[in-house]
């Protein structure tokens, strides 16, 4: 089994910020996830360097488009390990490869007959590079999006046929109704392809910052091609994936790194995760070009919602913008990749604030999982040195926790992120439920209660191995702690289930999550 996972390709116009972190986080956690499963995973993210905004801000910044683009590619990239995301590779629109391909790709479109000259007259807008329809125009003909007023223009260019694919889109969406999700960015795609497609320019006159038109050198590709193709070209350059990102037993069991072309292994991708801002570009010019260039098509789209920042609550110690960085500078990546997951429905919009994720850290990270996690290795110290003897566990804990590892998958699958975590994190409340019932501290001083209380902390112990090997894709750090307290750090998911594992050698663990001073 392969799986594929991407995020879009982030402008190297500005810096790093919790929106591109959000789509790397939910790509990692579905990364980790499949290797849990033991499936061979390619998990992509990179930077989309060419075109027009790109220019744009290096112009204003009083250096060339390359140095903006190599200062902030470096920011990007560094953005990934701090926020523990375990990607394969790192794109680049500028590596060498990657221009060739395109280069490549492109050409066939173009001699399988769905390219051709003719003049672009209409708006557009330089911050998103893209062309309005004029019913997509606020007054005064402004982005709807940036709110700047678009420039009127018309120029000598390479147009791709999409027209042409306007009954194999909607065969495709007729076909697959997965295919874009969820539903009602399907439909918002489907009515698109309905309402009729026009052909869109494939390439730019005036530009020069962009990938060089083979047959015509007064041309660059309009950036958009070039971006999308990302997703393809990468395997035809990128190592082999380490598997190196694994915890536990199977760390470092992956093939070692060696150049081969992995399109054969990992294509097609079967999750681009994008927010509703790149919808069309995803759902509609995508398959139509790998329709046109004989490509497979991908086999899903996810579109996750926006994080809203508005009328933010002032908080203590973060301020009032939720800054990725000062996050996790203070509380770590986990806690950061937590709320983000756990606060707002993965798919749709949310708020978020300082405010809030301060209560969320609080109430569920340091009162419910680490508490969780402190006192159950306490008392497996305390009562029984720290070893436990072998044997089942709680039948009434079993009940809660059967099919667990299935609803998470499926949940998964279905890039339902936050329900899986739900399904996870109400078992962690079920173990703090069944902790104040048994309540082994009266197990300990009653003369008849230590086998009901080995059977209590086993079952603790299991339980708590079980939904840290859950959550590791969630908070790999934490987990990974967890189940080192717990001598257990294989973190495969077929030993997921309850009473599938089990732990014999405990220590104490120090607090996960330490409450802010
Ligand atoms: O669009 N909430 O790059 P970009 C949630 N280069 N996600 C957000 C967000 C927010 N407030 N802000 C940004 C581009 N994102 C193109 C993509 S792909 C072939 C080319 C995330 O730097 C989200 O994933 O503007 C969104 O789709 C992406 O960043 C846009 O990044």
């Amino acid at each position: 089994m392969a799986f594929y996972v991407t995020t879009p390709i982030y402008y190297v116009n500005a810096a790093p910020h919790l929106g591109h972190a959000y789509t790397t986080i939910a790509a990692d956690v579905m990364a980790r996830h499949h290797r849990q499963r033991g499936e061979a995973v390619f998990f992509l993210t990179g930077t989309d360097e060419h075109g027009e905004p790109v220019a744009d801000a290096a112009r204003a910044a009083g250096v060339s488009p390359q140095q903006l683009a190599d200062e902030n590619a470096q920011r990007f990239k560094a953005l990934a390990p701090q926020i523990e995301a375990s990607n394969d590779f790192f794109i680049r629109t500028t590596d060498a490869p990657h221009m060739a391909k395109v280069q490549e790709v492109l050409s066939r479109v173009r001699d399988n007959g769905f390219v051709y000259e003719g003049t672009f007259e209409g708006w557009y807008c330089p911050r998103c590079a893209d062309f309005k329809a004029e019913n997509e125009i606020d007054e005064g003909n402004r982005c709807p999006i940036h709110h700047i007023e678009l420039t009127r223009e018309s120029e000598q260019n390479y147009f791709f046929k999409l027209s042409a694919f306007q009954e194999q889109l909607l065969e495709l969406y007729e076909r697959r109704d997965d295919f874009v999700s969820p539903r009602s960015r399907y439909n918002e795609a489907l009515s698109f392809i309905r309402s009729g497609l026009r052909d869109v320019p494939l390439t730019r006159h005036r530009l020069t910052w962009g990938v060089p038109v083979p047959w015509d050198s007064e041309h660059v590709f309009y950036v958009w091609f070039d971006a999308l193709l990302n997703y393809y070209t990468a395997l035809s350059y990128a190592p082999q994936p380490s598997g190196a990102a694994l915890a536990g037993a199977r760390a470092g069991a992956g093939a070692p790194a060696q150049a081969l072309d992995l399109t054969q292994e990992f294509w097609p991708a079967n999750y681009h995760l994008i927010a509703k801002d790149i919808l069309r570009f995803h759902a509609v010019y995508w398959p139509a070009l790998l329709m046109a260039a004989e490509i497979e098509l991908p086999h899903h789209l996810f579109v996750h919602g926006y994080l809203l920042m508005q009328g933010e609550k002032m908080s203590k110690s973060l301020g009032n913008v939720l800054d990725p960085f000062a996050v996790i500078e203070r509380f770590g990546a986990d806690a950061l990749r937590f709320y983000l997951l756990r606060e707002v429905p993965f798919g749709q919009d949310g708020s978020v604030s300082t405010a809030s994720f301060e209560q969320r850290y609080e109430s569920e990270l340091a009162n419910e999982l680490g508490n969780l996690a402190s006192r159950t290795t306490a008392m497996v110290v305390r009562y029984r040195g720290g070893s436990l003897p072998a044997g089942d566990v709680d039948g009434e804990l079993a009940r809660d926790f059967a099919g667990l590892v299935q609803r998470v998958c499926a949940h998964v699958d279905a890039a339902e992120l936050t329900a899986a975590l739900d399904e996870i994190w109400q078992r962690v409340r079920r173990l703090n439920r069944y902790v104040e019932q048994q309540a082994p501290w009266r197990l300990a001083q009653a003369e008849d209660g230590a086998a009901r209380l080995d059977l209590v902390l086993r079952t603790l112990a299991e339980g708590l191995r079980s939904v840290a090997v859950l959550l590791w894709p969630y908070m790999p750090a934490s987990a990974e702690r967890v189940l080192d307290a717990l001598g257990a750090p294989d973190s495969a998911l077929d030993g997921a289930e309850l009473g599938a594992g089990s732990v014999e050698q405990v220590r104490q663990l120090e607090p996960l999550f330490p409450k802010a001073g």
